[in-house]
């Protein structure tokens, strides 16, 4: 039976957390602030002091959906009201406005449209890297890729040489939600299991693509769950190396089919963003997502595991329509101001954490400075850096 005590040795000897060990960490008799102080120690022994942000912004190409996952509020039936399709045009509008305001990414996910083409989701990457080639494309997550396999009859391998080759920059760490599959049948059964979701993820790492993960907690879960699906995730680690950073998601229950449910508390959300840094000691980068957290929680996070904070986020959609509050974006000195507020030194990184140096006279213009990865732990099949 684990204790505080015999946690704490591990940590503190550097050694691997058991499941057992998460589930004690879970508990709500053993003190948040225990956990948050060993989550600390791991944070500042990858990170120091410092917290890393981006200058980013979001394209959601349509929200039409096949799918019907419960947790959802952003899908739309083909033919809602509410369903959207982008042009071209609007596409490229967004990548130049998204150059304007100085972001070195775009984040890209959306919905499984019922007529869409493969070659659409292609022509997406390509249409934006060909006209803004500095613009990092982050984009689909596993689940898209999975069901690009099902569109264009390629295996996982082929579809991600054709994303690469038309402009792929990385993969973001959307669709995984939560593996076991006493809750993934309920909440998002048509979707690629966790057998598939993973197998996506290390064929990207094999072909050099760095990834993220994420984890929805917060609804119909327990803590075995989520501890069980913290391991599956360090295990592919163990074997890639390809994962950049972890975001756990707080669910947010508005206008979903899980509307009965109630948003997970602060406390809930520093413990869980704790554990994840205890458990993921194989994961560089644990981000506290200031959208769905709020900024109080995501400042505060910093000092529970948390070593990045997203970025700027233009035209965020998935949250806002399911009753986030906090606002549409962040500036960069605000960013930058609540950084410093939690004491941490604020340092812009792209999206493969390389240092960000902005001419001050023109800070839509920047440069990309050192690599700021010297936490990432040795990768075993990774091909580039
Ligand atoms: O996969 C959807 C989640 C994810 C809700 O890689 C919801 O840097 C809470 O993956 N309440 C998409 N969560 C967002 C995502 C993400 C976000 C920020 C950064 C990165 C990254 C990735 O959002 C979905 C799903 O797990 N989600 N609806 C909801 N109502």
């Amino acid at each position: 039976m684990p204790t505080l005590t015999s946690i704490r040795r591990k940590v503190e000897a550097g050694e691997r957390l058991s499941l057992d060990d998460g589930l004690f960490l879970y508990e709500p008799t053993t003190p948040l602030h225990e956990v948050g102080a060993l989550a600390n120690l791991v944070r500042e022994r990858k990170s120091g002091n410092v917290a890393y942000y981006n200058i980013n912004t979001h394209l959601n190409a349509t929200n039409i959906c096949v799918y019907r996952c419960t947790f959802c509020a952003f899908r739309s039936d083909l033919r809602e009201a509410k369903g959207y399709v982008m042009s071209d045009e609007q596409i490229l509008a967004r990548g130049q406005e998204a150059v304007d305001t100085g972001c070195t990414e775009m984040h890209i996910v959306g919905g499984l449209h019922h007529q869409k083409k493969y070659d659409w989701y292609v022509h997406i990457i390509r249409l934006l890297h060909d006209a803004f080639p500095e613009l990092h494309l982050k984009a689909w997550t596993g689940v898209e890729i999975n069901w690009f396999e099902f569109l264009a009859k390629k295996s996982v391998r082929e579809i991600l040489e054709d994303l690469i080759e038309a402009g792929l920059g990385s993969m973001p760490g959307g669709g995984a939600e939560i593996f076991h599959p006493e809750v993934r049948s309920k909440i998002c059964e048509h979707k690629s299991d966790a057998v598939k979701w993973l197998d996506i993820h290390r064929t990207a790492h094999q072909l050099g693509l760095r990834t993220n993960c994420t984890m929805l907690y917060g609804h119909i879960e327990n803590a075995y769950h989520r501890i069980d699906h913290l391991i599956r995730l360090r295990e592919l680690q163990d074997e890639t190396g390809g994962f950049q950073t972890f975001i756990p998601l707080a669910f947010h229950p508005d206008n979903t089919g899980l509307s009965h449910i109630k948003k997970p508390s602060g406390l809930m959300d520093l413990r869980t963003l704790a554990i994840s840094r205890l458990m993921l000691d194989n994961i560089p980068h644990i981000k506290a997502y200031w959208i769905m957290l709020g900024i109080g929680t995501a400042q505060t996070a910093l000092a529970y595991g948390a070593d990045d904070i997203d970025g700027t986020v233009r035209h965020e959609l998935i949250y806002h329509d399911a009753g986030a509050t906090t606002p549409e974006l962040l500036t960069t000195e605000q960013i930058r101001r609540l950084i410093v507020e939690a004491g941490r030194e604020p340092i812009e990184r792209d999206t493969l954490y390389r240092r960000i140096v902005r001419d001050p006279a023109q800070p839509s213009k920047w440069t990309v400075g050192e690599d700021l990865s010297s936490g990432h732990t040795p990768c075993a099949v990774l091909a580039t850096p």
